[in-house]
């Protein structure tokens, strides 16, 4: 555009809208818009690549890009899901110091929510030479691996002898 007689260029407002103002760690917000130099943007809520952390996009105008991310972890007991903090769906169950309760056979007890219904697990027998071992992987599914016995050893209780 021409303004007395010298060339500029048209300033571009920047525009930003985010749908999880608040960061709510369990609302998988959007940003999206355009920055100072008219360039659109739009980021969503994600996980941490190890599934601690939940990152929230904000707008931020004073950032080039027109938005910043941070990454807080999420609430004690959870983990993030698809760019939301959720409960974590399985894992060993702690008494009130943090240590891992033992079921009679002195192993772990794991918890497992699936479908809404929560079960316990510990070391049992698959058969007379391999455990049947509870485990909890990435905090968001209970599975079971199997671990062999010593050589002469026998598996009873969930335990080899
Ligand atoms: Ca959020």
């Amino acid at each position: 555009m021409c303004n007395a007689g010298v060339c500029t260029e048209p300033l571009t407002d920047a525009t930003c809208t985010d749908t999880d103002p608040v960061n709510d760690a369990h609302v998988r917000g959007e940003v999206s818009g355009t920055d100072a130099s008219g360039a659109a943007f739009s980021t969503e809520d994600h996980c941490s690549s190890n599934l601690e952390r939940v990152c929230e996009g904000m707008c931020d105008s004073g950032n080039l890009g027109g938005y910043s991310i941070e990454c807080p972890l999420c609430p004690e007991g959870q983990m993030c899901n698809e760019g939301v903090c959720v409960p974590r769906s399985c894992g060993p169950i702690l008494d009130e110091d943090g240590e891992p309760v033992l079921a009679d056979n002195g192993t772990p007890v794991y918890f497992g929510t699936y479908e809404g219904v929560t079960t316990e697990h510990h070391d049992m027998c698959k058969d007379s030479n391999t455990i049947l071992r509870p485990t909890c992987e990435e905090g968001a599914e209970l599975t079971f691996v199997e671990v062999p016995c010593l050589a002469r050893r026998t598996c009873t209780n969930g335990v080899c002898r």
